[in-house]
């Protein structure tokens, strides 16, 4: 990764300077395993930076509240239309800020006050955003949740969330997760949704670089209708969100019926003027980049060594007898059981790690008896160090010294080998500036 020029930052602001410097230093220098983060190209970084950041723009292309628009609107529909082509659907909203804006969008294009959602549990892989007592959207819909229904395999228990469903009619079916590391049936989840006259809707922020790179399923192979998610991830967009969806995109200046074809257009007036205001229209351009990225062939290659790289950490831990939740990976991340392990708790092993080099986080297990600020679990994933060009013999090095670091998390001759040998390994895979 090439050092941003930043010296006119730097006769300007000298305190941020430094800041940026060090986190240059820290990106370069480190490993980054935290599995919902990832390094984005020097094109991405540039349209991020640039001017379209003094730019309003509220509305839609052609469809706008502000004059000087003739830029803002190639990027937007340069962005919508490589969206589509890589998801394969009707329509895409690039404007969400973020993940969680883009799923708030969705429950109220759908639902009114007091409607059902159905979705995965916190506990067990689900997310904030899908209805914890904790966020708003719980205060103003009735969330339900279903469950993984074994902790060694990672299954769902379709059975369970077939009769949930038909007892308690929610208006969207979710599937969609933060820290579930096997793969949905797609297929039996539309089933439910139609039985009971649900949307289907997917929550592949995770994910989404994985299903644009055709490694995992696509839910709109299945007849989904809406899927949503975040652009930073796997994708290796710049951060912000985005919402996809089949049907009929119509004016979103003019109210359509509540029908589920017309559902783009129900999003579009949900996003704007809904729930948001001007979008960020240098988001929306680094958005155009990165999918032009994803779309070309090369970005298969990465999202097939990022499940490579995956499984071959999953083969250290096992040998290693670390316990995996849900017993491995399907995808770009595993969890794992710390304290049964190593008799570590998760937040003291998110810090030794982090000493030595290695960036990832504690996280709570299924039915976690600890609290979770210190739970008995870290999550960890491949795609920044796939993105380094890390492949299945660096990252089963790297397993073995999360392995090593926890089992001597006291001996510092030890941890030290550990971070030069991390180093050593950062300074032989920088992190690169283009991905072809
Ligand atoms: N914070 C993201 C993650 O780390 O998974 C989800 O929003």
């Amino acid at each position: 990764m090439q050092e941003q020029d930043l010296s006119y930052l730097q006769s300007q602001d000298t305190d941020v300077y430094k800041a940026l410097r060090g986190e240059e230093k820290r990106q370069a220098e480190g490993l980054e395993l935290i599995a919902s983060e990832n390094y984005v190209s020097r094109a991405v970084r540039e349209a991020n930076a640039s001017v379209l950041t003094n730019k309003y723009a509220e509305g839609y292309p052609g469809k706008r509240y502000y004059g000087g628009q003739e830029f803002t609107d190639v990027v937007e529909n340069l962005a919508i239309e490589r969206a589509k082509k890589l998801f394969g659907c009707d329509h895409a909203n690039v404007q969400p800020l973020s993940g969680a804006p883009a799923n708030i969008a969705v429950y109220f294009s759908w639902l009114e006050p007091g409607d059902t959602v159905l979705g995965m549990d916190l506990g067990h892989g689900g997310h904030l955003t899908h209805g914890h007592p904790v966020t708003y959207m719980s205060k103003l819909f009735r969330f339900v949740r279903y469950k993984v229904r074994d902790i060694e395999t990672g299954e769902i228990d379709y059975d369970q969330l077939r009769e949930v469903a038909k007892k308690e009619k929610p208006k969207i079916l979710l599937a969609g997760f933060s820290c579930y590391s096997r793969e949905y049936d797609y297929a039996v989840m539309k089933s439910i949704a139609d039985e009971v006259g649900a949307v289907a809707m997917a929550d592949m922020a995770h994910i989404a670089g994985l299903i644009a790179g055709k490694i995992l399923k696509n839910p709109f192979d299945f007849g989904f209708q809406v899927m949503t998610t975040t652009t930073h991830k796997t994708l290796r967009g710049p951060r912000g969100g985005m919402i996809l969806s089949q049907g009929v995109v119509g004016n979103p200046f003019r109210k359509p019926e509540k029908t589920v074809e017309n559902l783009p257009t129900l999003i579009d007036r949900s996003v704007f003027p809904g729930l948001q205001g001007g979008p960020h229209m240098n988001i929306v351009a680094a958005k155009a980049v990165a999918f032009q990225e994803a779309l070309q062939p090369s970005f298969q290659t990465y999202a097939r060594q990022v499940l490579k790289n995956a499984k071959a950490m999953e083969n250290v831990f096992r040998e290693r007898g670390v316990r995996m939740v849900y017993g491995g990976t399907s995808n770009h991340l595993l969890l794992l059981d710390v304290f049964q392990s190593f008799g570590v708790g998760g937040k003291e092993a998110q810090e030794v790690l982090d000493a030595v080099g290695i960036t990832l986080n504690m996280n709570s297990i299924p039915d976690d008896t600890r609290k979770p600020f210190d739970p008995s679990g870290i999550r960890l994933g491949t795609p920044a160090i796939t993105t380094r060009g890390f492949r299945e013999a660096e990252c089963t090095q790297v397993a073995n010294f999360i392995v090593d670091t926890l089992e001597n998390k006291n001996d510092e001759a030890k941890k030290k080998s550990v971070r030069e040998k991390v180093r050593e390994l950062c300074r032989k895979l920088p992190v690169p500036d283009s991905f072809s």
